[in-house]
């Protein structure tokens, strides 16, 4: 039996404007703006549906988006909270399929074709994801499913906010072809304006031309338009490959000279690592302190351990031996982070010699539990606990 391919696309509405609903509920159906680094400097990183009205949209001067919607409520906003957010609606993904491909913080595909029969097929599967990411994150989130990531990418577009739309195979051409050209993943202002100049304004035109036509204006672009006009793709859902380093940074809103404050940073930004780290269970070998002075000079200092570890008390010793290198500059410090490589699978289960290390991995297990059904910041440690109960990041500590 030949398996159709089914691929889901997500992304989120308004994401980080709707985090920021969810955290204050005060804010539901007002215009609402992220991002900033001031009242007036800055760009928008989003708006809520309500603030794009008054046109307001992502990578806006905030200046200019205070004039257009004065009444607006302008956030600065925390990228933690958007993490958070982001690490539970992969996870819900996962529980649909294995086959996951984050491509942004708040977007990515699953391929779908070995879920149809688990949970009854598309308008299941559809529905499960939407209500699992309203009854965990509460936020709103559009879905679509379709015979590939291009279709599936485009339907989203078409279903926004808080849309399901389902392309059935064989109904891709037919689905596409009334769209203006610049629906096509990749097709800009400029390309726009070059189709438009023929006199090709729809999908569907494009789909209806000889390819040898496409060819002689656009080159080898005319063949990518023309099978992405007839919704042909066969870019395969790549699943996020093992991590080879996880890493948590944070660039300071203002460059500090207080090396408490930024060891509790560090101390926090190790604790997420490390988290991550056992999410995947696995180990690590190595553990980086990178330090960037106020003169963007960036120095790196590493410990190697002889056995792998994902304890944090291992991770923090460590760190304070390589405290004292980092504050011989006596200069400011702009960003500081912590990277564990020379990964592993965790699989010394067997190994009597690692007793104590065995019994903090579970008592790790059970913190991270916790953390999952009650969030990161319900458990912490002593150190990082003087940044308060929720640290303020001024810039995302993103990467794996
Ligand atoms: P998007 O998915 O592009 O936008 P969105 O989720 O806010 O709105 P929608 O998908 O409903 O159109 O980006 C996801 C988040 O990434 C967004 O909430 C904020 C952040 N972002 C920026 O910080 N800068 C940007 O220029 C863009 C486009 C997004
Ligand atoms: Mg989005």
């Amino acid at each position: 039996m030949v398996v159709e391919r089914r691929v889901l696309h997500i992304d989120m509405d308004a994401f980080f404007a709707s985090v920021e609903v969810v955290l204050n509920p005060a804010l539901k159906g007002k215009p609402v703006i992220v991002g900033g680094d001031s009242q007036t400097r800055g760009v928008v990183c989003t708006a809520s549906y309500e603030a794009r009205k008054f046109g307001v949209h992502s990578a806006m001067p905030i200046a200019k988006a205070r004039r257009l919607c004065p009444h607006g409520i302008f956030l600065r906003g925390n990228f933690q909270d958007y993490m958070e957010a982001s690490e539970k609606i992969f996870s819900i993904l996962s529980s649909v399929s294995p086959c996951v491909e984050p491509t942004s913080v708040d977007e990515g595909y699953v391929d779908v074709s070995g879920s149809q029969r688990l949970f009854g097929g598309d308008d299941a599967i559809g529905a499960y994801v939407k209500e699992r990411v309203h009854e965990e994150t509460g936020l709103p989130c559009t879905v679509a499913i379709a015979p590939n990531k291009l279709v599936s990418k485009i339907a989203v577009g078409e279903a926004k906010p808080d849309g399901y739309l389902c392309i059935k195979n064989g109904e891709e051409a037919s689905f596409l072809k009334p769209l203006p050209v610049g629906r096509i993943p990749g097709v800009g202002p400029r390309t726009c304006d070059a189709l438009e100049s023929f006199g090709i304004l729809t999908i569907g035109t494009i789909a209806d031309m000889a390819l040898d036509d496409l060819l002689n204006i656009f080159g080898q672009t005319g063949y990518v338009l023309h099978q992405s006009a007839l919704g042909i793709s066969t870019s395969p859902v790549k699943p996020r490959g093992l991590p080879k380093s996880i890493s948590r940074e944070t660039t300071f809103e203002r460059d500090l000279l207080d090396w408490n404050r930024i060891e509790c940073y560090l101390a926090y930004l190790a604790e997420k690592a490390l988290c991550a780290l056992r999410q995947n269970d696995m180990e690590t070998r190595r553990v980086t302190l990178k330090v960037r002075y106020s003169d963007f000079e960036t120095c790196t200092f590493a410990q190697t351990f002889a056995e792998p570890t994902c304890v944090d008390s291992d991770i923090n010793n460590a760190l304070k031996q390589l405290l004292p290198k980092a504050k011989n500059r006596r200069s400011r410090v702009r960003l500081v982070g912590v990277t564990l490589s020379w990964l592993t699978y965790n699989q010394h289960q067997l190994n009597f010699l690692r007793e104590s290390a065995e019994k903090w991995g579970r008592a790790l297990n059970s913190v991270d539990d916790i953390r999952t059904r009650y969030g990161f910041e319900s458990l912490r440690f002593a150190k990082a606990m003087e940044l308060g109960r929720k640290p303020r990041f001024a810039t995302p500590s993103l990467s794996r």
